[in-house]
């Protein structure tokens, strides 16, 4: 079925915010970071500082130099966390299907949302007056029929912008000539393999089939083609579905009392969760550990992932580590793994270009993993060091029945 995806990115964003609250910096070039006597970077800059060169992530110094006339701010988050709470608001009332990736920027879904409210342009209009009236800030919208041309289509027309791409063929002339960095995630390795074989624009990689790209780059080589030719497939999920957890949790027979025997524990709890979300199709942000003292006492501990996952070795490696912080002070008798806030794509997958072919691999094992605990059950299926938990808690509780498991 055809998709409507809008993307809202905010123009200019931190910048924007102290302008619109000292008139007298309008026009100037306005750069929000450290200032020049400090260490450090740019936030942001206005436009008029952007004519100099100055840049988002530039040493303070190299800003200086290129615009040694600028006014220099330390930023206010309070403030644009305030903003950025409005703009969520506004966006949220044309669908539940959003997705917040940074303070000044979403991706909305309305496809379901066109029968109440008109067309995606009629949305999208609507989007840009009401975060004008609301916050007095401006912003780019994109239209485009996935999540990759939303964003190609916010840029196009920056800042206060407005553009439409409306399908693959459009899009795919749109970038023919664009160098392929603008297929987003093409880290310092990839591009020097591109560049060897004189892959420098979006046409150049037409040439190019899936198997040989994939022979090239592995993972990232197939994210290349399927976005050189428009396709992009990752879902914005439900608001239900985002907020939805998903867990296993283990009360033992015997308490334990050795944090190496809980990482043991974590580590097998960690495979069937990593299980669970893989038959789903989900990946999360946010891992949660939980556990039980044995005075009834229970704790929770969660973290955010920079990026999305559902590989057990790094939901174990989170909860171990939360475990290692939180220092349990008494015995535990249960422990749990929960994971939350899923996408049904991992939206950082593109940047993780320069591990790809160990991301890779490790697709590869927990693909075959899965297949074999669909077919073989969890109790037979187990890599070394699972195997080896396992026989340390066997050695713990040799008598004892297997865990109650919920
Ligand atoms: P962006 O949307 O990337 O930039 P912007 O809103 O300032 O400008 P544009 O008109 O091009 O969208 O980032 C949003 C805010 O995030 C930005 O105002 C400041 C902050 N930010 C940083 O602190 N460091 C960075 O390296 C970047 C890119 C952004
Ligand atoms: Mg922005």
């Amino acid at each position: 079925m055809k998709r409507w995806i809008l993307h809202v990115d905010m123009d200019a964003f931190f910048a924007a915010v102290e302008v619109r609250d000292n008139p007298a910096l309008s026009g100037k070039p306005l750069i929000i970071g450290a200032l020049p006597s400090e260490r450090g970077v740019v936030s942001t800059c206005s436009y008029e500082a952007r004519t100099f060169g100055v840049h988002s992530g530039m040493s303070i110094k190299e800003a200086y130099r290129l615009c040694p006339d600028g006014i220099y701010m330390h930023g206010n988050f309070p403030k644009y966390q305030a903003v950025s709470d409005e703009l969520h608001r506004i966006l949220r009332e044309y669908t539940d299907q959003t997705l917040f990736i940074a303070l000044d920027e979403g991706y909305l879904d309305v496809t379901g949302s066109l029968r109440l409210f008109g067309s995606a342009e009629t949305i999208g209009r609507q989007i840009k007056d009401r975060i004008l009236q609301t916050t007095r800030l401006t912003c780019s919208v994109g239209i485009g029929y996935n999540m990759m041309s939303a964003k190609l289509a916010s840029e196009e027309k920056k800042p206060n912008g407005f553009f439409v791409i409306p399908d693959e063929a459009f899009l795919m002339q749109l970038i023919a000539n664009r160098p392929v960095k603008v297929l987003n995630g093409i880290g310092s390795k990839t591009a020097a393999v591109l560049q060897r074989y004189q892959i420098r624009c979006v046409r150049d990689l037409w040439s190019w089939s899936l198997p040989q790209l994939e022979q090239l780059l592995g993972q990232t080589g197939r994210e290349l083609f399927l976005r050189s030719h428009g396709v992009d497939e990752r879902v914005i999920p439900t608001a239900q579905a985002a907020a939805k957890s998903y867990g296993k949790e283990v009360t033992y027979q015997q308490d334990l009392t050795e944090l190496s025997d809980m990482e043991s524990c974590l580590r097998l709890i960690a495979r069937r969760v990593s299980i669970g979300l893989q038959r789903q199709k989900l990946w999360c942000r946010t891992v949660t550990l939980k556990f039980k003292y044995d005075n009834l006492q229970l704790h929770t501990r969660s973290r955010t992932l920079s990026n999305d996952t559902n590989d057990a070795d790094i939901l174990f490696e989170t909860a171990a580590s939360l475990l290692r912080e939180a220092r349990p002070s008494r015995p535990v008798r249960l422990l749990g793994i929960s994971t939350a806030h899923f996408t049904a794509e991992p939206t950082q997958q593109l940047s993780l270009t320069e591990d790809s072919a160990r991301q890779q691999k490790k697709r590869k094992l927990n693909d075959s993993l899965l297949s074999l605990y669909d077919r073989f059950g969890s109790s037979i299926i187990k890599t070394g060091r699972e195997i080896e938990s396992e026989q340390r808690l066997e050695e713990m509780h040799p008598d004892s029945a297997p865990p109650i498991d919920r």
